[in-house]
């Protein structure tokens, strides 16, 4: 079967109303012809005239079915795209599969079904709960990011990284799973024990592929100045996470005497420590290293018994546990005298040198000089081993004045500066130009960030391009040779990677000289696919490269990002690291990815709970009275609190059966009702059962107007079916400059008419203004506003004998405003606005009919502040009536104090209702 054109469809579309509403009918009918028409596919960027606008939605794992946090997620960025549509822009709105990752590999385990299938399977699945939910996506991008087609690109990219020398292998540390004999994610160490086998988990050094994104620390910080279009929150949260801090880095003397044992030491050797606070460095009464810092093992080779057990129980002890950084946080302090001293630099003093839990070897120089009376952590530890404290400040932060018992101002050489009676902040400069003097220290820059850690012991992920060669060493692999690409017959029910243990896939030859070889059976990181998608879906067909420059330039920044909060970190961070090395590679002149975030909150549902502990699901569960009780056993229940939907918890509520129930549109408005789209969202019953039930009010009252304008529809010329303005006669161009009464005058509207314009082009400036700020619970409250007071008007009319009491005019209005009212329904329910506007005489996609223009003479406001600016700059407010012309407001201006100065001006920039400019 051809197509229809486009009239003959809309004309076969016809205009019939019933006075039930259809539901299925009419939102299935709407999304094959969307699909049938490609409506939503969009055009390169040089083959449009319009602007691009790109609105993204963090691609989704494939993990099974839509869940309502996915919904409401995706429900956001359609209605932004959708409002972008209606507003002129070409808007790229793709959609794909973020499809690397564990859960594919759990699932072969468990349910003995390949992770490419389940992927794909689970994919289809979501990818039609996305069409029946009415998302505008242009499924003609689709990416699976396990497709080689995809990943070959990932692979390049990770080869021009190693040229650049942004990739390099290193060893490192990694959870070992004993008895499995496996690698494990963080996320798979509970409780220090591998989840599946229950054995304690190690650590083990094992070489690993880095990213080093700390080589773009800086910029990383620098730049996230220039996102303002991005949450406050997130942007705290990326510095704490980059974690600049200004210090010292400073040297303590290792002394040859240890505790019963001498080290043989040839030259002098330092312990180094970093310190934020180096003024407190005369309260320093120990120094501590982690169990892996070299010292450590140093003090472990040569303490004699039984000193040398001690040191070797704390350093096992250490060594089992998890590589988490939080569980270092939390962990009870603990450590261990290692026998060693280092001597203070000021007073020459041996101090103590601790093993100890809380010291990481992975931050700063992997020491600390120990503050215990300035140190809450030090203080704790010092405490616990009986470690003098020496204060040396006054609680507000004043150096002591006098040496007191605890006080060693008493530096051995007169030439330390002493610090008596200064404030902190004097003693930072004055002891690091002090210690840089005599080369015992530096000031120093140090961040948390760490180079990103990119290899995974996992099959179901991309395959790291790199061959090990005997003779040669680390080879990539030949760009001739890409993509690697998985082999498809592995097992699961062995422990390990299945990469490691194919009996051919590592054996290769060496592409420098020919020998054997073996490939890295390690795969990428997942996150390193969700790093740079945002670009393939500028170019999805390209096979020559990730993406051409020309496209992903002309749509990139992404100009609304919107997602979880949860990835306010890592995604976000290597999203915008890739970004700026991709650039330094070469691949294009961007620097930041995405120019606007919106990041919503989470779905939560009511739980419940029998008294043994168990969650219930809501429909095992009935109400008697003010209690909760089980169906089946007539036992009490506990409704819970509101919680995250959840498996776990039996509170999920499956986005298809209410889809099923009370259709798209009513599950699309409940989610964007009531509450701010950035706060965690309650479902309820009767939220969504109150939406439905809109939206069979809506069409009640389209077929009650549709009854009573019928007639006047049909006089109509259907050519422009929303006239950019409501009379013929005047073009927006006339009134613009009319004011409030010429314009009553002028378009001969009674009072009503006039009223009834006012309302909604108000309504519209509220709603556009909710759209450009996110408040799209806010602009869901102005629609039902709209609605009310067409049902009031409608009512009006049904009580007047029809045309009789209103003046044709009212009616003329009436209709304008019903009709703009569906183009800002649209964005949020696509289907019935879409049904009803044909049916109102729209022979076209609603999402194409221009978004509709609010006109400042309409607007009741009687004043209004406009902001002035002198030279481009906002210098204040000045309240003026809406119909002031530009020479009534230089007037207001020339006798403000606060402006006349400005007099005489050079030049003056004018915009109606916004702001004036005047340049000097
Ligand atoms: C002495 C001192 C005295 C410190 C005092 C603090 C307060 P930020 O701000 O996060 O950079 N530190 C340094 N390296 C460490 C490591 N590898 N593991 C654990 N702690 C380490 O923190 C810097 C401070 O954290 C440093 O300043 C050091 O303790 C500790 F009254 O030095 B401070
Ligand atoms: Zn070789």
């Amino acid at each position: 079967m051809t197509l229809l054109s486009q009239e003959k469809l809309f004309l076969s579309l016809g205009g019939t109303m019933g006075e039930k509403y259809p539901l299925e009918a009419v939102e299935e009918k709407w999304q094959q012809l969307w699909k049938e028409h490609g409506v939503f596919r969009t055009k390169d960027p040089q083959e449009t005239k319009k602007k691009p606008f790109y609105v993204l939605e963090m691609f989704p794992y494939p993990s099974g079915t839509l869940h309502m946090g996915h919904a409401r997620n995706y429900t956001i960025g359609d209605v932004l795209a959708r409002y972008r549509l209606a507003s002129g822009y070409e808007v790229l709105h793709p959609m794909g599969w973020d499809a690397c990752g564990l859960p594919a590999e759990n699932a072969a385990l468990k349910h003995k079904i390949h992770p490419k299938v389940w992927t794909y399977e689970n994919a289809r699945v979501m990818k039609e709960q996305c069409e029946a939910m009415g998302f505008s996506h242009d499924w003609s991008r689709e990416v699976f990011s396990c497709d080689p087609s995809y990943y070959i690109h990932e692979q390049r990219i990770f080869l021009s990284f190693l040229k650049a020398g942004l990739a390099y292998r290193k060893e490192s540390y990694v959870n070992w799973d004993p008895e499995d004999c496996c690698v494990l994610a963080n996320e798979q160490v509970i409780d220090g024990r591998g989840w599946r086998s229950g054995a304690l988990v190690e650590k083990k050094l094992l070489n690993q592929w880095f990213l080093s994104i700390t080589r773009y620390n800086e910029e990383l910080l620098k730049d996230l100045e220039t996102l303002h279009q991005w949450p406050e929150a997130v942007k705290i949260m990326q510095e704490n996470w980059i974690g600049r801090s200004e210090g010292c880095l400073l040297s303590f003397e290792l002394s040859p005497q240890g505790e019963g044992f001498s080290l043989d030491l040839e030259e002098k050797t330092f312990l180094k420590v970093f310190t934020t606070r180096p003024e407190t460095l005369y309260g320093a009464t120990f120094c501590a290293i982690p169990w892996d810092h070299p010292f450590f093992k140093r003090a472990l080779q040569q303490a004699p018994s039984p000193k040398r057990e001690i040191l070797e129980q704390f350093y096992q002890k250490q060594q089992q546990h998890s590589t988490a950084s939080y569980v270092q946080d939390c962990e009870e302090k603990e450590g261990v005298f290692t026998g060693l001293f280092v001597l203070h630099p000021l007073t020459q003093q041996p101090l103590p040198l601790y093993g100890a839990n809380y010291v990481r070897m992975d931050y700063g120089s992997g020491a600390v000089m120990g503050c215990p009376s300035h140190d809450e952590r030090d203080g704790d530890f010092a405490r616990h081993y009986n470690i003098p404290f020496c204060p040396i400040l006054t609680e507000d932060g004043v150096f002591f004045d006098s040496p007191g018992e605890n006080y060693s101002l008493q530096a051995k050489e007169e030439s330390w500066p002493l610090l008596n009676g200064l404030v902190e902040k004097e003693g930072f400069s004055i002891m690091v130009e002090a210690l840089e003097k005599k080369g015992l220290g530096q000031r120093q820059v140090m961040y948390r960030l760490k180079d990103w850690g990119i290899g995974r012991q996992r099959y179901w992920g991309v395959p790291i391009p790199i061959i090990y060669c005997g003779s040669c060493g680390t080879v990539p692999v030949a760009d001739k040779d890409l993509p690697v690409t998985l082999p498809e017959d592995v097992t699961f029910d062995e422990p390990g990677n299945p990469l490691d243990r194919h009996p051919t896939w590592k054996h290769t030859t060496c592409p420098s000289c020919g020998g054997k070889a073996q490939r890295e059976t390690d795969t990428f990181d997942t996150f390193m696919e969700s790093s740079w998608y945002f670009g393939r879906f500028c170019d999805p067909h390209n096979t020559q490269e990730p993406f051409s420059q020309e496209k992903a330039e002309a749509w990139l920044p992404v100009d609304n990002y919107v997602g979880g909060i949860e990835h306010a970190v890592l995604h976000l961070l290597y999203a915008r690291f890739f970004t700026k090395a991709l650039r330094d590679c070469g691949y294009w002149n961007l620097s930041e990815p995405f120019k606007g975030l919106f990041t919503q909150g989470m779905v939560c549902h009511k739980t419940y709970k029998n008294d043994e502990g168990k969650w219930l699901y809501p429909e095992e569960v009935e109400r008697c009275g003010q209690q909760y009780q089980e169906i089946t056993s007539g036992k009490p229940v506990v409704q819970g609190r509101s919680e995250k939907m959840s498996k776990s918890k039996n509170n999920v509520v499956g986005v298809s059966s209410m889809v099923k129930t009370y259709g798209a549109d009513a599950v699309r408005l409940f989610l964007m009702s009531d509450t701010p789209p950035q706060k965690d969202f309650e479902w309820s019953d009767e939220g969504i059962q109150g939406s439905w039930r809109y939206v069979r009010r809506l069409w009640t009252l389209f077929y009650h107007l549709k009854n009573l304008l019928g007639p006047l529809m049909e006089e109509k010329n259907s050519q422009e079916w929303l006239p950019s303005f409501c009379h013929k006669a005047f073009s927006t161009e006339i009134i613009k400059d009319l004011d409030k009464k010429s314009l009553e005058e002028s378009l001969s509207l009674s009072g009503d008419g006039f009223q009834y314009y006012g309302f909604f082009h108000e309504s519209l400036q509220h709603i556009t203004q909710c759209l450009e700020d996110y408040a799209l619970n806010k602009a869901v409250a102005h629609l039902r506003q709209w609605s009310n007071f067409l049902e009031e008007k409608v009512q009006n009319l049904e009580a007047f004998d029809q045309k009789k009491g209103s003046s044709s005019c009212d009616i003329e209005a009436l209709l304008w405003g019903s009709k703009a009212f569906l183009c800002a329904l649209s964005p949020f329910m696509p289907h019935i606005a879409q049904e009803i506007a044909c049916a109102f005489g729209l022979q076209g996609w609603l999402h194409e009919v221009s978004w509709p223009c609010y006109h400042d003479a309409f607007l009741k406001k009687d004043s209004l502040h406009m902001g002035v600016q002198i030279n481009g700059k906002f210098k204040g407010n000045i309240k003026i009536s809406p119909s002031f012309t530009q020479e009534e407001i230089l007037n207001l201006l020339q006798q403000d104090k606060k402006f006349s100065s400005y007099f005489p001006y050079k030049r003056c920039i004018f915009i109606p209702g916004r702001m004036i400019n005047l340049v000097i």
